[in-house]
């Protein structure tokens, strides 16, 4: 059951990054680096209607974001591989954003603040 997620995850990751890779964006890739368990940076900030590139790798464990108000559907980050998003935040605010892969003990708290402003 755990695997079949896994493999259906990374259809969807793979999906993302066929959709998602062509955009061209304003500003320079992000990188955020996901591990047990915890994103690094933890925060970042984003401008309203500004399309910006997230560039998602692991360096320990899988992970995962996703986020409905954000328009980030759900991506799954593996170690030794990049998975690019590109986000155009429609409003100002500051969205939590929790890991989306059940990764262990620290999941519940694993989350990337971002702060989205004008
Ligand atoms: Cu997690």
């Amino acid at each position: 059951m755990k695997s079949l997620y896994a493999l259906m995850c990374a259809f969807v990751a793979a999906g993302v990054l066929v959709l998602v890779a062509p955009k061209a964006s304003a500003h320079p890739a992000m990188d955020i680096v996901a591990s047990n368990w915890k994103f690094t940076p933890s925060t970042i900030a984003l401008h309203v209607g500004e399309a910006q590139q997230l560039r998602f790798t692991s360096s320990e464990g899988v992970h995962g974001v996703k986020s409905d108000e954000l328009g980030i559907s759900q991506t799954m980050i593996t170690p030794g591989k990049f998975s690019t998003i590109t986000v155009t935040p429609k409003k100002a605010g500051t969205y939590v954003v929790h890991c989306s892969i059940v990764c262990g003990a620290g999941h519940p708290n694993m989350t990337l603040t971002v702060k989205v402003v004008k």
